[in-house]
């Protein structure tokens, strides 16, 4: 079960012993009796993570990064210690606002520049400010965000800014026809952008089936050999503030051309999607949520269907896996979260490693 999953992995040795152990596992029981079973081998480089929190005054978790201007912006969302009891529902994860930062370079300093956008500001908003991301065009710059509205239903809102930093400003109403949560907003190299959602659990998605919003479903997807409930993607209108068209699914065939399975957790779709483009190839990545894994699938088209390429990254210390992929000067960057300067899934703490391919254009798998 979750709740325990999260606890039995919050000491740096075995979140390394489960990063060694993580593409192999078929199901999240699995991993809780490896973990608890496992060889602590490697214990000194256990001890040590590739990368160091970039921020230690505030907790920040879920980065996108982008660059504008030159300069790195990192848009993460900002944890809290609201003393809410763990639950599958992500009840803990209950954040206020956003706090924006910035760097000139990858090892460059980080500046904080305050808060750029707080739920008591977003007037349709309930709870829960959870991952957001953002975007620039004709000289705005865009957050798109989720968080509960009052009915505590998932939607996504976009808030707008002149400067990267905010302070950003609400639009009165969520995005029609949006729902559940992490978007990640893709501009084409054509200019055409692209809203891509949607996650599973305390994200809703399994409550969406046929369109509508069902409260009664059930609080997971169904562990069955029955085709995986898939992200969202959308077109965005010029004014980047809707959705352009239908909402469509995104699809990812395993090697033989089939849809994933629900119950294929280590390669299926839970939450945390992002899209890049690399060589004419659409990559979109995601967390397997209770498998950990940050995994990827490639397509010819950003609407796909995406195939199942690989592992970005194996499990990191906490319960929650979220990242996003830039292009800085001439190398590729990860930016991930983990729980090492807390030991709590709900106090996390933002980093960045380099991402690197094969000749082949695959990603090489990290272990953080
Ligand atoms: O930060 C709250 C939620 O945890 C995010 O929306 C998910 O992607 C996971 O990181």
């Amino acid at each position: 079960m979750l709740t325990s999953f999260k606890t039995s992995v919050s000491v740096p040795v075995l979140a390394a012993s489960l990063a060694l152990l993580g593409a192999c596992q078929s199901n999240s029981s699995t991993q809780e009796t490896t973990a608890t079973t496992a060889p602590q081998a490697d214990t000194a480089a256990a001890k040590k993570p590739l990368s160091e929190p970039l921020v230690r005054d505030i907790y920040t978790a879920d980065p996108s990064a982008h660059v504008f201007g030159g300069k790195i912006y990192i848009y993460p969302s900002h944890d809290i210690e609201a003393d809410i009891p763990e639950n599958d529902k992500g009840d803990h994860f209950a954040m206020r606002d956003y706090h924006i930062l910035s760097m000139d370079s990858i090892n460059g300093k980080v500046t904080d520049h305050g808060v750029g956008l707080d739920v008591k500001d977003i007037p349709w908003a309930g709870r829960q400010l959870w991952a957001p991301d953002a975007a620039f065009k004709n000289g705005t710059y865009y957050l798109y965000f989720p968080v509960k509205d009052k009915q505590d239903v998932f939607r996504i809102g976009v808030a707008t800014s002149k400067t990267p930093t905010g302070p950003f400003k609400a639009e009165p109403t969520p995005i029609a026809g949006s729902f559940s949560i992490d978007p990640a907003v893709f501009t084409d190299t054509d200019g055409q952008s692209y809203m891509y959602f949607g996650g599973l659990w305390g994200g809703q998605l399994q409550r969406w089936q046929g369109g509508k919003y069902n409260p009664n479903a059930a609080e997971k997807e169904p562990n069955s050999d029955v085709p995986a409930l898939n992200a969202r993607m959308a077109k965005l209108t010029p004014d980047m503030k809707k959705f352009d068209g239908p909402v469509k699914e995104v699809v990812i065939l395993d090697e033989n051309g089939k849809p994933l399975q629900s119950s294929d957790n280590n390669r299926r779709f839970f939450e945390g999607a992002w899209m890049h483009k690399y060589n004419g190839k659409y990559y979109f990545s995601y967390s397997t949520g209770d498998t950990h894994l940050l995994a990827y699938a490639t397509a010819n088209t950003p609407a796909g269907p995406f195939t199942y390429q690989g592992v970005i990254m194996q499990p990191v210390q906490g319960w929650t896996t979220h990242h996003s992929i830039v292009p800085i000067k001439d190398k590729w960057y990860i930016f991930y979260h983990d729980t090492q300067l807390s030991g709590k899934t709900w106090l996390r703490n933002i980093k960045v490693t380099e991402l690197k391919r094969r000749a082949d254009g695959g990603i090489e798998t990290i272990t953080p």
